[in-house]
């Protein structure tokens, strides 16, 4: 096995979709109404929080071992002054809970090697190597057993920092030859067994960064896993298409439906493990946001806390997490154990029970009317507001509903307004709608498309903070087009703005052609240059561009298309258009 070298941090680290679950009904049928999990990244590195003699390392602090090239020897000294006497399980598995949180996966061993539990495998273990003497992991067992949370473990199969035949750790000299086979055998696998044995039923075996890992490596470690406890669920990162749902891309929210079991996992702040200086918190409404969008695409969604070196989770987490726990005390209903509705509404997003269809909505209409998409074979009975059960008015036209809205929104944070129908709902896919006093944003995945392809590009921002954007690319000049259609309910005025990036260089940019209608119009897209040289995931800089002013009149199936004119625009990657209303008359 060949080291991780350049695709050590690029997205083929986290390895291809999972095979599709066969027997869910016997392993993990609690997933897919779970919704929303605690993920937790705490080891050796949290003591170092982000800096390493003197120098503040921004991004994920979890990989500060190999960011500061740390010999691995005095690496393992860190772990002399680790005593995280402020950790208390009972106290973390309170947070899941009030969180509004269904399961907890934890770091037992991460990339640099150290067990977080007792281990006889190895003495580079939590138990064993500092003065704390105590396992957490058994403490966190037992605080969810209690509480009937599934726990899941964390476990890096293949890279480990500590270990010279292990994959990741470039930096220490190793005589001889590294024998991944020898790892596997004399740790990984006997480390996975004690996780698997001592701590009672473990929901999840939560891998990562396979990597190059070969298949026979992985159908081994699933075959264990599935000996000592059938009943635990593998996540796709154990590599070579196996496992038995998928993980998304690291901080990964689709904005399209995203079939199968799967699940996205997302950073609070810019960092798995803790970094004193990073401050970068989601607020409470966009951790909704994002969870809520991840369950209106069909996926559970995982948040990250950093507990720091003395085991306290901090203080600005935690009481965000409370918020969202209150929120979801009050609206639950509306996310556990619901499918996917509408993922693409500019207020929000939908979920639906049987007969009963959630619209979570972030932004609240400013005109007292909320519109939705129609839904296909079903009346609408009655409209509530979740918050207090106010009944709201209601419309149904052929394609669209409009509810009548009170003027301030009921919550703070998002309003759930909840529509009985008298059918269940039929899962679609509706043709978008410009609605006006409301942005419509129309991805690169939902264009018809001729002579360019869809792809899509993972990117770094800060160390390990990810970015992903489906892209139009390879524009063919002449024959390449990319069409959306909509419908416009009422008559208005929009602007066309585009998201794209171009490698171009220079102020000429590229020429393409807009049509809408009859009309046909020139424009430019100047280029936006790339700051990074990784040719097969270069880091776009993605640039908003407000191409002209549109008037539409009612109508369904409407279409704006653009095409390239001249060959300056192969090289762009397109990410979306949005139509954004103007107000012409007062
Ligand atoms: O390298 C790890 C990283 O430290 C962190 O654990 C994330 C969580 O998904 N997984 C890997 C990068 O994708």
């Amino acid at each position: 096995m060949s080291a991780l070298s350049s695709r050590t941090v690029s997205p083929e680290m986290w390895g291809g979709p999972a095979a599709r679950c066969a027997a869910l009904s016997e392993r993990g049928s609690w997933f897919p109404d779970a919704k929303f999990g605690m993920f937790i990244h705490w080891g050796l590195y949290s003591e170092l929080g982000g800096c390493w003699q003197d120098k503040a390392y921004h991004g994920i602090g979890e990989w500060i071992q190999w960011r500061a090239r740390i010999p691995a020897a005095e690496y393992a000294r860190v772990a002399q002054r680790f005593h995280p006497v402020d950790f208390n399980a009972r106290e973390w598995v309170r947070t899941v809970q009030d969180a509004g949180m269904r399961y907890l996966v934890i770091t037992a061993k991460h990339h640099d090697g150290f067990a977080m539990f007792r281990s006889a495998v190895s003495p580079f273990n939590i138990v064993d190597a500092t003065p704390f003497k105590r396992d957490p992991l058994a403490e966190l067992a037992e605080a969810c057993r209690d509480v009937g949370m599934p726990l899941g473990f964390y476990y890096s199969q293949t890279q480990d920092w500590h270990e010279p035949d292990a994959v990741g750790n470039e930096w220490d000299a190793v005589e001889g030859e590294r024998r991944f086979d020898r790892y596997l055998e004399a740790k990984a696998l006997p480390q996975i067994e004690e996780l698997l044995t001592n701590y009672g039923d473990v929901a999840i075996l939560w891998f990562d960064t396979p990597g190059p890992i070969a298949r026979e490596d992985s159908l081994q470690l699933q075959a264990r896993i599935r000996q000592l406890q059938p009943g635990c669920l593998i996540n796709s990162r154990i590599g070579n298409e196996l496992g038995d749902y998928e993980t998304l891309g690291d901080q990964e929210i689709p904005r399209q439906p995203h079939g199968g079991l799967w699940e996205t996992i997302d950073t609070h702040n810019d960092t798995w493990g803790y970094v004193a200086h990073d401050r970068n918190w989601k607020a409470p409404a966009e951790i909704l946001r994002r969870l809520v969008q991840v369950a209106a695409c069909g996926g559970n969604y995982v948040l990250n806390v950093g507990p720091d070196g003395r085991g306290r989770i901090p203080a600005l987490a935690d009481r965000m997490l409370q918020s969202v726990g209150t929120w979801l005390e009050a609206n639950g209903t509306a996310l556990y154990g619901t499918i996917p509705a509408v993922a693409s509404v500019p207020w929000g997003a939908c979920t639906a029970r049987d007969k009963t269809l959630y619209a979570h909505v972030f932004d609240w209409p400013r005109d007292g009317r909320l519109l939705l998409p129609g839904v296909p074979g079903a009346r609408v009975r009655s409209v509530r507001n979740l918050h207090d059960g106010a009944s709201l008015a209601v419309e149904q036209l052929p394609e669209h509903i409009v509810v009548q809205t009170p003027a301030m929104p009921p919550d703070a944070f998002a309003s759930v307004v909840v529509l009985e129908l008298d059918a269940p709902l039929v899962a679609q896919n509706p043709r978008p709608s410009l609605l006006s006093g409301w942005p419509l944003r129309m991805d690169a995945a939902n264009a018809e498309r001729s002579g360019c392809r869809l792809r899509k590009r993972s990117w770094m921002e800060k160390f390990g903070d990810w970015k992903h954007a489906e892209c139009l690319e390879e524009w063919e000049v002449p024959g390449g087009e990319a069409r959306w259609t909509f419908d416009v309910p009422e008559a208005g005025a929009f602007y066309l703005d585009l998201e794209y990036s171009s490698p171009t260089e220079g102020d000429e940019g590229s020429e393409w052609i807009l049509r809408c209608g009859s009309s046909e119009t020139p424009f430019v897209l100047l280029g936006t240059g790339e700051s990074h040289g990784d040719e097969a995931n270069p880091r776009l800089l993605l640039r908003k561009c407000r191409i002209g002013l549109l008037e539409f009149t009612r109508g369904s199936g409407q279409a704006v298309a653009i095409q390239p004119k001249d060959a300056a625009g192969r090289q762009t990657r397109l990410a979306a258009v949005t139509l954004v209303p103007a107000r012409i008359e007062s």
